[in-house]
């Protein structure tokens, strides 16, 4: 129940940061007007069945989309489960510079956890068609993630590059 009202909320952000850009100041709060600047929120898809083993920096990607998303400091990002069956969108620890080998997560992964980057995040388990809670790309960086069933058999996991 919370989770749902959190996310209607920030479709409602969405919204009205939509409705702002196309229609400058017919709120009296919106365009370039006055009032907070729109936080771009960027949605990562999440399907193994979709997305296939795919080269980066970082080393081999597979299960989300894009396998490097680049997103500014202080934006939003969100990941939304498109495939059926569940996976986790979670973060790798120990600030590395390239996947690890061997599974890097324990059993909290299964657990929602996390708004920021920097302090590591987990999606919990998400169910197809879930969306998770929204994460702060709160510090420059490179932050690597992967899925908590499928990274070690089947290579889930990519890249978040924030600047
Ligand atoms: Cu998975």
């Amino acid at each position: 129940m919370i989770r749902a009202l959190f996310v209607s909320a920030a479709l409602s952000v969405l919204a009205a940061c939509t409705g702002a850009g196309y229609s400058a100041g017919s709120n009296g709060n919106g365009g370039m007007h006055g009032g907070p600047p729109p936080v771009n929120v960027t949605t990562i898809d999440v399907s193994l069945t979709a997305h296939g083993t795919t080269t980066t920096p970082f080393g081999s990607s597979r299960g989300y989309a894009p396998p490097v998303t680049t997103v500014g400091v202080g934006s939003l990002i969100q990941f939304h489960n498109s495939d059926s069956f569940p996976h986790t969108a979670t973060a790798i620890p120990g600030g590395l510079s390239q996947f690890p080998a061997a599974d890097p997560f324990s059993n909290a992964a299964l657990t929602q956890s996390g708004a920021t980057l920097s302090g590591g995040f987990s999606s919990g388990a998400l169910n197809p068609g879930s969306v998770s809670q929204m994460i702060t790309a709160d510090k420059a960086g490179t932050f690597l993630f992967g899925c908590f069933f499928h990274y070690a058999n089947s290579g889930m996991r990519a890249a978040i590059v924030a600047q």
